[in-house]
């Protein structure tokens, strides 16, 4: 805490920086011995949400409101998750740190903890945009460290992972990208989809728009669609963030 009301979080039309000393908890709604860190919501201009969800022994989730898929990763700790899918192998499991899930709107779902236990989430939720041609997406379980990583346009020190399958019936995508010290995006990215990032390793050098911003493992940005946006990583490990992207969809048609 600085004792002069100083802080690295930064809000502007097309982008914020949330550092974890302007976090406030709110609760949960719905949920049973859980609360929240809501770092982007539609408040801010963003058109979906991403939060952390804290659970405590003897947690229970709580389904999201009607047309609302969810996307959670585990930060820490370990909970259940009970997920009614067609896919027999999608039932009754547990995820630990690194482990994912995509649960598809209106599909019925029980995250708990058991009573010993407590974890950390990840959060992305965003209304699902159905196609009329495409039928909706199935669930998603799987670990980061089984997903293989691809060079970023070639550069082997840019390490892009690719959690969810890239198909059309999914409209959100959720990358980890992982970069060796002094390596960069390669480029100053401009693009029409919209992105809620957080560092879970390293630091580095954040450019949003036109201001450059020291990052570190916790801190939450958030980019509007066309923000300007470039990385670089500093210090002696890599740096890794995970981040959300909306994928697949014409801006011009209506969500049906
Ligand atoms: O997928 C992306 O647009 C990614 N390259 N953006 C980013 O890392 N800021
Ligand atoms: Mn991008």
């Amino acid at each position: 805490m600085d004792v002069f009301g100083n802080t690295r979080s930064h809000l502007a039309r097309d982008h914020a920086l949330i550092t974890p000393d302007t976090h406030v908890p709110s609760p949960l709604v719905g949920w049973k011995n859980a609360t929240s860190f809501v770092h982007i919501s539609p408040e801010m201009g963003a058109r979906f949400l991403q939060y952390t969800a804290v659970l405590e022994g003897n947690a229970a989730s709580y389904s999201p409101g009607n047309g609302i898929e969810r996307f959670l990763y585990v930060q820490e700790g370990s909970i259940e998750i009970e997920i009614d899918s067609k896919l027999l192998s999608l039932q009754k499991q547990t995820l630990g740190p690194g482990a994912f899930a995509f649960i598809p709107a209106g599909c019925v779902h029980q995250i708990t903890t058991t009573k010993s236990e407590t974890a950390s989430l990840i959060v992305f939720e965003k209304s699902y945009s159905k196609l009329e041609s495409v039928a909706p997406p199935e669930a998603v379980v799987g670990r980061a460290d089984e997903i293989a990583g691809e060079a970023f346009m070639g550069d082997p020190d840019a390490i892009l992972q690719t959690l969810m399958p890239v198909s059309p019936e999914f409209d959100m995508a959720v990358n980890i990208f992982t970069y060796q010290p002094g390596a960069t995006l390669p480029q100053v990215e401009i693009h029409t989809m919209e992105h809620g990032l957080q560092m879970i390793g390293g630091m580095g050098v954040y450019r949003l728009s036109d201001q450059y911003y020291p990052v570190a493992a916790g801190d939450v940005i958030w980019m509007a669609s066309f923000c300007p946006q470039w990385f670089v990583a500093m210090g002696k490990q890599p740096a890794s963030y995970i981040y959300y992207k909306d994928i697949h969809r014409d801006r011009l048609s209506e969500p049906s």
